[in-house]
């Protein structure tokens, strides 16, 4: 399909600008390994200091280079699959918005006044420009949902009546639909909590609720991360594996589309299962739910397994009684057409394989316990967030420049070689922090290298110092296959033009697509799944706003891991005691 000029740049820019800001966040992935293996004992480099480093490799590459990148890929989808072209004007306001938003936050992550790591729990409070520019990256990201895909999906309902949307469309749907309900929470507690406390216009708030209101969006959020990928696994895969490559049942990734729209919302209480003053009837209800929306993933493994043996198969009818061999013929790592996308999906699922396990583990009470506020749970976002869903994204990112470029994909052996290294250096990081974590106690987000790892340190743990130095390889490792990828992208995207630019996807029909009219009515979906989490969240709100206000906390020393064993008066205490001295000193 044809791009004009403007909606060329806007996509292109969606792509390379988040792209460019994950160099930056990479290379502060390296500096975590060094840092907390005691290779750089320190507590800054480079006019960087430790949790500065560690609030740019969170917000960058879990924030915005998320969600900038979805919205270009979901632009681009959107255009292609209902055959309609952007807004120009709304496209406009939206990446302005992103864009000034972004450069806003990073303003005060750069110049140390933002150092609150990418979840900002008070008592850790930013500058107002790192919350107002979070605000205007998020509002950006809505704005062509509501003005111009649902308007464009409205005109073409009305011209193709009574044919369900196509499934790259749903999906995105339900993504922006719980993106927009995730945002109200996170935007109540910056908009009345944080951004108050940081302009001074209020002295105390209530950290529990904060948390609370966090969470609530917290981990909804890691779904809108994966939703994407999903698709493209829907969608695309199958059309990248062979030529007669389908879809294995579109009713069963409709399935799993509308299971995330129900379960992603009433589950954050699973980050909080040791906080205290949320009763635990609640979270262990949060903890059922999580297990629920684990269900669509467990689908979706199915249907991508079942997607790729048929489309194996459709190609090689002599394996058709193969159970296993099939496997042996997927384009592992082949050049010609857009088969070296291959590897980006396939390392990216071997990862996930794991972080779902893991993800289990996290979200079983009791093993909670065990792991949380270890390197364990870095080891298991690192291959979700930081596998399937950075994997995906990569290639894509790749692929859509060159068709939207109209340029050949450059250093393409470097471009299908780079997952696999990508994927190893995962595996070996993920593995020492989640066995560092899980059975030593390794923490996370602390300077090891100057504290536990550090042998002239009170605090040294000899036992953790092999696994912090196996993540410095694994952090190599990473860093080599997406420099690969880099390099790939960069020489697509200058590379002298061969054909006309356009926007365009393999998109694979589907083997079983009948009609299944319950699933795709997303207005009923939508209302119940707005109705459960209002459910699931009034309780614990109320436990929160009312019992979350503790005094007597032993005070905070970001330098320091360990608290220090002082109480912190609280302002009313102190204001008391002052008014106590004022009246004794009046009546003396
Ligand atoms: Fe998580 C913490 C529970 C999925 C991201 N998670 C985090 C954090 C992040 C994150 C960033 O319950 C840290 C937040 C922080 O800073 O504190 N997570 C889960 C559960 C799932 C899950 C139950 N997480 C994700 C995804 C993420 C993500 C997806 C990003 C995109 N997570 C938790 C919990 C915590 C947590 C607790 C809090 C821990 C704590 O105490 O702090 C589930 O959705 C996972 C379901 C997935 C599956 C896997 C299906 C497998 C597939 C691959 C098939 C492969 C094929 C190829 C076919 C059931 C689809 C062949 C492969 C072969 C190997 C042959």
């Amino acid at each position: 399909m044809q791009v004009s000029p403007a909606i060329r740049t806007i996509i292109l820019t969606e792509i390379i600008f988040p792209i460019l800001l994950l160099v930056f966040g990479i290379y502060h992935g390296v500096m975590q390994v060094l840092y907390r293996a005691g290779i750089i004992k320190a507590e800054s480099f480079l006019g960087i200091n430790y949790y500065q480093g560690l609030t740019l490799h969170g917000v960058i590459n879990a924030i915005v280079f998320t969600t900038i990148f979805i919205v270009g890929f979901s632009n681009a989808l959107i255009m292609y699959t209902l055959r309609k072209p952007l807004r120009e004007t709304v496209q406009w306001i939206s990446l302005g918005m992103m864009v000034i938003g972004t450069l806003m936050a990073a303003w005060a992550m750069f110049t140390g006044k933002a150092t609150v790591l990418y979840t900002f729990y008070p008592p850790l409070i930013a500058h107002w420009t790192f919350y107002v520019g979070a605000v205007l990256l998020v509002l950006g990201s809505l704005v062509p949902f509501f003005f111009d895909w649902i308007p464009s999906a409205i005109q073409w309902k009305r011209e193709n009546p009574g044919q369900k949307l196509p499934l790259a469309v749903f999906g995105t749907f339900v993504n922006f639909i719980l993106w927009t309900i995730m945002i109200i929470p996170v935007a109540v507690e910056i908009l009345f909590q944080l951004l108050p406390l940081s302009l001074g216009l209020v002295d105390e708030i209530n950290p529990l609720l904060a948390r609370t209101l966090f969470w609530f969006f917290g981990h909804p959020v890691v779904y809108f991360w994966l939703l994407p990928a999903y698709i493209a696994l829907y969608t695309i895969l199958p059309k990248i594996v062979s030529e007669k490559g389908k879809l294995y049942s579109d009713v069963g990734a409709r399935l799993a589309f509308i299971l995330f729209l129900i379960f992603s919302l009433p589950v954050g209480l699973h980050h909080q299962y040791t906080d205290p003053g949320i009763t635990n009837t609640w979270k262990l209800i949060h903890a059922l739910f999580t297990f629920g929306v684990a269900l669509p993933s467990m689908i979706t493994a199915f249907t991508v397994a079942a997607s790729l043996e048929y489309s194996v198969k459709a190609e090689r009818p002599e394996l058709k009684n193969s159970k296993f061999y099939w496997w042996t013929f997927l384009p592992f790592l082949r050049l010609e057409g857009d088969k070296w996308l291959f590897p980006y999906f396939f390392a990216g699922l071997v990862l996930f394989f794991f972080g779902g396990i893991t993800g289990i583990v996290n979200a079983s009470y009791n093993l909670n316990l065990v792991v949380h506020n270890t390197a364990f749970v870095p080891g298991h976002f690192h291959t979700t967030v930081g596998g399937l869903v950075t994997l995906v994204f990569l290639g894509m990112a790749i692929y859509m420049t060159s068709k939207l470029r109209g340029t050949d994909v450059k250093l393409k052996g470097l471009a299908a070689i780079a997952p696999y290294f990508y994927m190893q250096g995962m595996f070996i990081f993920s593995y020492a922090m989640m066995t560092a974590g899980l059975i030593q106690g390794f923490p996370r987000r602390t300077n090891t290298g100057l504290t536990y790892l550090n042998p002239d340190s009170p605090y040294y743990r000899p036992e953790w110092v092999g696994y912090a130095q196996l993540s410095v390889i694994g952090g190599f490792l990473i860093a080599i296959g997406f420099a690969f990828s880099f390099a790939s992208l960069i020489a697509t995207l200058l590379a002298p033009k061969v054909r006309e630019s356009v926007v365009e996807f393999p998109i694979a029909d589907a083997y079983h697509d009948e009609p299944a009219p319950v699933l795709n009515n997303l207005r009923a979906w939508t209302v119940a799944a707005i109705l459960l989490t209002i459910i699931s969240y009034i309780p614990p709100l109320y436990d929160a706003a009312v019992r979350g206000v503790f005094f007597k906390s032993p005070a905070y020393n970001e330098k320091y891991p360990v608290p220090i064993k002082e109480m912190q008066p609280s302002e009313r205490e102190t204001k008391e005691k002052a008014e106590k001295e004022t009246k004794k000193v009046v009546k003396k």
